[in-house]
């Protein structure tokens, strides 16, 4: 059972992300249509050793189209996800555009599976900070239940997008050289104020918003409450741009609802599917961004007592944002898709 896919945003860090996933991992693909802005349309992008010219996307690109997977920005989702829906294709949306609408599940499959089968056309892909954090403590909060999240980011320049990348690279250089460097991208594109990201750390991850958090902080909050389909978690975020280019990091303190065994909160995590343990203090083992890269999972260490609270622990949690946190996600709902449409017509 073969299915028709569209990828929109093709040319994007996610987009060639999703396009590796589909190639490596034999996704049933009867007709695959490469999708873009105008700007990058007429590109041409090898799959499986075939040349696709990337099309500019437009409403009617979805006739005939099983699955559309959209990293296009949240814009482009707005418009054109209702185009896909009406067209008949199930769409995976990697944006902030339905992520806190009621009627669109918001999915980490490790997590709530389950809510894909309430799709009315559209899945939402969490942000990818959020991702990496619930996957890690679906275990933990299945067996001892979970109070409060505090987690700070160490979030890597990928995540806003390969000129973000480049950005980093270039001012690395100049700093090396001594020459004056002049930010052009981060924090935040489309606003006027730009701040130096190599060597350095940048608390401003997205806008602010009216309560003083950013939006990528409320994102945590938000996304984490609705995947756990639970409002009664408190949830603090500081999310925090480093120069990494991939793989992002967090510090998460939890506080438990049971008292627990650190060693079976360790057999949990080890135990958890798609999620790695990786702590032996003794041997200086914990999550590294660079070990990350590339990778499919999420990787857990540095698992200790909090000092002051007794259900309170502390973690470090690391995954490549462009895998896991987008594109990795994505792919796998979407085979999860697959199968069931397969099912359905055998
Ligand atoms: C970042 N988390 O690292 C953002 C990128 O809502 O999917 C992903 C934004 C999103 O800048």
């Amino acid at each position: 059972q073969r299915l028709n896919v569209a990828v929109v945003g093709a040319t994007g860090a996610v987009g060639e992300q999703i396009l590796n996933l589909l190639e490596k991992r034999n996704f049933p693909i009867a007709k695959l249509k490469l999708l873009s802005s105008a700007r990058s349309a007429g590109t041409s992008i090898s799959f499986k050793g075939q040349n696709i010219i990337v099309e500019e996307a437009t409403p009617d690109s979805f006739e005939g189209i099983d699955i559309a997977l959209f990293s296009a920005g949240g814009d482009v989702s707005k418009e054109l996800v209702p185009h896909a829906v009406r067209h008949g294709a199930v769409c995976i949306d990697n944006t902030n555009a339905f992520r806190m609408d009621p009627n669109t599940p918001l999915v980490v499959p490790e997590v709530n599976e389950s809510k894909i089968d309430e799709h009315q056309g559209v899945i939402a892909n969490p942000n990818c900070s959020t991702i990496q954090m619930v996957a890690a403590l679906k275990p933990l909060r299945d067996r001892y239940g979970i109070d409060r999240i505090i987690v700070s980011t160490y979030q890597a320049v990928s995540g806003a997008g390969s000129r973000a990348i480049d950005e980093m690279k270039r001012q690395s250089k100049e700093v090396l050289a001594g020459n004056k460097v002049e930010p052009q991208i981060l924090p935040v594109n489309s606003l006027p104020v730009k701040h130096q990201i190599a060597f350095n750390a940048i608390p401003q991850i997205d806008k602010f918003q009216d309560n003083g958090y950013t939006l990528e902080e409320m994102k945590m909050v938000r996304e984490t409450k609705k995947i756990f389909d639970d409002e009664s978690i408190d949830v603090t975020a500081t999310c925090v741009r480093i120069p990494v280019v991939y793989g992002h990091s967090e510090s998460v303190y939890v506080e438990l609802k049971d008292d627990y065994d650190l060693e079976d909160v360790k057999q949990l995590i080890a135990d958890a599917p798609g999620v790695v343990l990786v702590d032996d203090p003794a041997t200086q083992s914990y999550p590294l961004a660079t070990e990350a890269a590339g990778k499919n999972e999420v990787f857990v260490g540095r698992l200790r007592r909090d000092l002051g609270h007794s259900r309170g622990l502390n973690m470090w949690i690391v995954s490549d944002n462009l895998l896991k946190g987008a594109a990795w996600n994505a792919v796998q709902i979407a085979e999860i898709i697959a199968a069931k449409k397969a099912s359905e017509r055998a």
